[in-house]
């Protein structure tokens, strides 16, 4: 498959991305929240089990991996990337190493891992991963983020893009203005815009194919701190808004990142994006947190149980392919809750 190919198959409609790439320390704190021990053998069941469940099929188009579970067997007997294609997903690999200090500007960071990716890429090739992914994170204070942090990062991000369409894969670029901090909706909207603007600026100058990309942003959200509230209805028009101005139109599909919404907010939020969506964008999910979390609530509960994670993970893996045509509606989450 060409790479404007694999782009159109991550994202298929009524489809999107299961993340789960979260890194060693990040499974560290999501397992710690619900009693269970970080051991290599606890990831692989967790992840095997999401995997292994129904609601793959119809409503997961690509799967985002960590280094070692792209590695890993299942006790299934199938490798993690023959399970994940036996349930009808692509899989991809997180390939940054992380967001680090950004020399000069002490609070801020630069994600990192260009050296040596040429040759990492060749490896995961191998594997099976057909897609990437590359996190840059910015925050947002009264300083930040500063054009420093927004240059550098999107200078990286298109390097990284560059080697991926080399190695004939398809990257995923994540540039996350992260919803941490009592500024409002507009502020998040004049931010992400000048991320976005960057981003594509650089890609372009690094002779990008965009038919051959998915962008993953955050939505056009307030702070976590912000006293005014925003329904999902101005999410949606300001979160539309800011896309169609700053997303060149040859990119085929956006998937969001979920950032610390609630799962029943990131998938409201993306519904409302997608019943007014007027842009050629196919819009979609790219949530960890937003597919994820009932399920590693019923994990902590009881790691043998299967049923009921798959239970879980089935329901907002079909709640959010719902919200990616406009679909979705609360009295299915209560439906189902009964
Ligand atoms: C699943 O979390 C991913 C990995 O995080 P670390 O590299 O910090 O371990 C993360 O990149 C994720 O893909 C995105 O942030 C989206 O996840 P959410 O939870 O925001 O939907």
């Amino acid at each position: 498959m060409n790479i404007e190919d694999i782009a159109k198959k991550m994202c298929a409609k009524g489809k999107g991305i299961l993340a789960a790439d979260e890194s060693t320390g990040t499974i560290a704190k999501r397992f710690k929240s619900i009693n269970v021990e970080n051991l290599e053998k606890n990831r692989l069941i967790f992840r095997q089990t999401l995997f292994n469940s129904s609601g793959m099929k119809d409503y997961i188009g690509g799967v985002i991996l960590f280094d070692e579970t792209i590695k890993q067997k299942t006790t299934l007997g199938l490798t993690i990337p023959e399970l994940i294609l036996e349930h009808g997903a692509i899989p991809g690999i997180k390939v940054d190493k992380g967001a680090k200090s950004l020399a000069g500007s002490s609070e801020e960071t630069v994600t990192e891992g260009l050296d040596g990716l040429r040759e990492r890429l060749k490896e995961y090739y191998s594997l099976g991963a057909r897609f990437t992914k590359w996190r840059a994170v910015y925050k947002i204070t009264d300083k930040y983020p500063s054009s420093q942090s927004i240059k550098s990062n999107a200078h990286a991000l298109a390097r990284y893009a560059a080697l991926v369409q080399e190695a004939k894969m398809v990257p995923i670029i994540e540039p996350e203005v992260l919803m941490d901090g009592s500024h409002d909706i507009k502020k998040c909207y004049q931010v992400t815009s000048n991320v976005l603007n960057e981003c594509y600026n650089e890609l372009s100058i690094h002779k990008i194919n965009l038919k051959g990309t998915v962008l993953k942003p955050n939505m056009i959200i307030p702070g976590s701190e912000c006293k005014k509230k925003s329904s999902a209805k101005e999410i949606a028009k300001e979160t539309l808004h800011c896309l169609k101005k700053n997303v060149p139109s040859e990119v085929p599909s956006i998937a969001f990142l979920s950032g610390g919404q609630s799962e029943i907010e990131a998938s409201k939020n993306l519904n409302e994006i997608n019943k007014i969506n007027n842009t050629n964008f196919l819009i979609t999910f790219s949530y960890g947190r937003g597919l994820q979390a009932s399920a590693l609530k019923e994990f902590g509960k009881n790691q043998e149980n299967i049923e009921n994670i798959q239970k879980a993970f089935n329901h907002r893996a079909r709640m959010n392919g719902l919200s990616s045509k406009g679909e979705w509606a609360e009295n299915l989450e209560k439906e189902s809750a009964a």
